[in-house]
């Protein structure tokens, strides 16, 4: 019978040498498998004098127990080994520069609302918002558009629950203003409006911007030149030219359109202005007496001029986008152009 210390010995370099878990398991198959060395040693007892066998059987034993702990070492770290190389493997180096990001933009809208509000804003205007659901008082009656009148139709309105509707200007925030402070105030109403209306020059939702002086000599005078002065600083051009024309709004008396020289062909006539040299930009007028009352000013002591104007047609003469529909699609391409 060979030494069982020297088998011990030799396995143990055996399986230290072993780097995979497969060859391990073979590798105990020799002495501990079927026909393993220790196995045979223990199927020879019985060719032993019956006095040495308890012995030799149980110095077997311990020997296959030694074994079956160096095997078990082995093992665990042959596991722990593996462990760490995944591990390594799929670590992330979180110092790597990232991919980078595309940086945002203002929508083209949003830049226009932004450049109108500072313009107003350099003449001494506040800039005051509401809400965007509204009610009839609001949006029609304190501005002299009273129940079943023609002007009504005028305003194609979503209505919501309870009667309650999504603003068809932003009238009603200067009405709530008005109510809430004394006169004299300049103020513009920036902000979404909403009409029933969907076709190639109409969005059910469009942006507007309202502007209002109630004081003691607001007069049509200062209302066109506060306007033209306007114009001739959003468009950058100091020979624009300007034109009013006699118009009706429910809220004005009188009122008017007014009209700037065609920014795309200086008056020539051209394919933007319809060959007739002018574009139409806004409308506007002194408040009417009706409104006032509504809102509890004194119209024997205050006037007022308003107008209103709509966002997105002044960001497409501005910017020279030829169709109306392209600010809602939000196509990266067309919106990367404003950046
Ligand atoms: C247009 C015309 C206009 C007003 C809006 C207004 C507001 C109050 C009182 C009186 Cl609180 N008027 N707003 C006045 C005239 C015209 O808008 O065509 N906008 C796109």
């Amino acid at each position: 019978m060979r030494d069982l210390d020297e088998i011990v010995e030799e396995a143990e370099k055996l399986f230290n040498a072993i780097e995979n878990a497969d060859e391990l398991e073979q590798a105990k198959a020799r002495y501990l498998g079927k026909s393993g060395e220790l196995t045979e040693l223990l199927k020879g007892l019985g060719k032993l004098p019956a006095e040495k066998r308890p012995e030799a059987g149980s110095r077997i034993n311990q020997t296959k127990n030694r074994l079956e702990v160096l095997l078990k070492d082995r093992r665990s770290s042959l596991q722990e080994k593996k462990l760490g190389e995944k591990l390594k493997e799929e670590s992330l180096d979180v110092t790597l520069p990232g991919r980078g990001y595309g940086k945002g933009g203002l929508h083209p809208v949003t830049q226009t609302l932004i450049r109108i509000e500072a313009l107003f804003r350099s003449i001494g205007y506040e800039v005051a918002s509401g809400p965007e659901i509204e009610n009839d008082f609001f949006n029609f009656t304190a501005l002299n558009i009273p129940e079943n009148h023609p002007a009504r139709a005028m305003h194609d309105t979503f209505y919501v629950e309870n009667g309650d509707l999504l603003r068809t200007h932003t009238s009603p925030v200067q009405i709530h203003f008005m109510l809430e402070n004394k006169p004299p105030f300049k103020l513009i109403a920036p902000g979404r409006v909403y009409r029933c209306d969907s076709d190639v020059t109409h969005t059910p939702m469009f942006h507007q911007v309202e502007g209002l002086w109630i004081d003691e000599q607001a007069n049509f005078a200062a209302l066109k030149g506060i306007l033209a002065n306007f114009m001739e600083n959003f468009f950058e051009r100091e020979d624009l030219q300007v034109r009013f024309r006699p118009s009706f709004f429910p809220f004005t008396e009188p009122s008017a359109e007014m009209d700037i020289s065609c920014v795309k062909c200086n008056g020539k006539g051209c394919r933007i202005c319809g060959h007739t040299g002018w574009l139409e930009v806004l409308g506007c007028g002194m408040v009417h007496p009706n409104v006032l009352k509504h809102v509890n000013i004194d119209s024997e002591h205050y006037t007022g001029f308003a107008f209103g104007l709509g966002v997105e047609r002044l960001a497409m003469l501005r910017y020279g986008v030829g169709d109306l529909r392209l600010f809602f699609e939000n196509d990266l391409r067309f919106l990367r152009q404003f950046n």
